[in-house]
């Protein structure tokens, strides 16, 4: 072999030795060049591609889901017959029932068919400690004189702190009837400290296109950001009304998730949030 061969051998190899440097130096493994895996990476999603790089070796990761930050939004836990985290229960038209979109485990059951006269006095019952079980007497009619056509079922959740800035979504899966104009709806209600108690100042629906036939899950379009209304905390109000029926609601999840701009921009002011008519 020539002395010019040799020469050109060393350089070759040196370069390649080079490279080989650089890319550990970049803290990418050699065998990353190989073009399958070349492939998944570029692929990734982005949590994956942020651990490729820090060199652990790429693989498929599943991310966990968000976390949920409604206790209980899956109203497994109960105490005294009622789920934590969630009220008011009366038993006349709020139960805590087996059931939920899988067919197993507990969810919560809204009955609006319920005369409102035979609801006040319930519930006055329960608020002078007088509690005792009562079933609904049947009703007739037009119905316009019960809690369907009159104050309509809330639950509300716990209060739930929200960070200055955060984008947060809501979902929840629902069953029961509704018509072209009423259907239930699950509202976060937001609330700012004023004059030294909590006051609503925001709420945000989300309008459920029930079926009494199926269960359906519905979320928000798009993340909200309650701090830009002033909002400290919010609670999850499930309101239920017209029409007079039996509804049940499940998988209630309100997860903080980052905005993106568009639809940042695409959010309505708080005014025009709220529900008219009938509502709570
Ligand atoms: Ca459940």
């Amino acid at each position: 072999m020539e002395s010019a061969d040799v020469k050109t051998l060393l350089a070759l190899s040196m370069l390649v030795s080079m490279a080989a440097l650089r890319a550990a130096a970049a803290g990418e493994p050699d065998w990353l060049d190989r073009p399958t895996l070349r492939e998944e990476r570029r692929e990734a999603p982005p949590a994956e591609r942020e651990r490729a790089s820090d060199g652990t070796p790429p693989r498929r990761i599943v991310s966990p889901p968000p976390a949920n930050l409604v206790a209980n939004g899956d109203f497994e836990a109960g105490e005294a017959g009622v789920p934590v985290g969630w009220g008011p229960f009366d038993n006349l038209t709020t139960f805590w029932v087996d059931g939920g979109p899988s067919g197993k485990g507990k969810c919560l059951r809204v009955d609006t068919d319920v005369y409102l006269s035979e609801w006040e006095a319930h519930k006055k019952e329960l608020d002078e400690g007088r509690a005792r079980s009562v079933s609904k007497t049947p009703t007739a009619g037009a119905k316009y004189d019960t809690v369907a056509g009159t104050h309509g079922v809330h639950v509300t959740s716990h209060p739930i702190r929200v960070e200055q800035g955060a984008g947060y979504m809501l979902s929840a899966a629902l069953k029961g009837p509704s018509t072209e104009l009423f259907y239930p709806k699950v509202f976060v209600k937001g609330y700012r400290l004023l004059k030294g108690e909590m006051r609503e100042v925001w709420r945000a629906p989300m309008h459920c296109r029930t079926s009494p036939k199926e269960w359906r899950t519905f979320s928000w379009a798009a993340p909200k950001v309650p701090s830009r209304y002033g909002v400290q905390e919010v609670r999850i109000v499930v309101y239920c009304y017209w029409p007079p029926g039996v509804y049940e609601i499940d998988d209630v999840r309100f997860w903080r998730e980052e905005v993106s701009a568009p639809s940042a921009a695409a959010e309505t002011p708080a005014a025009s949030e709220g529900e008219t008519g009938a509502g709570p």
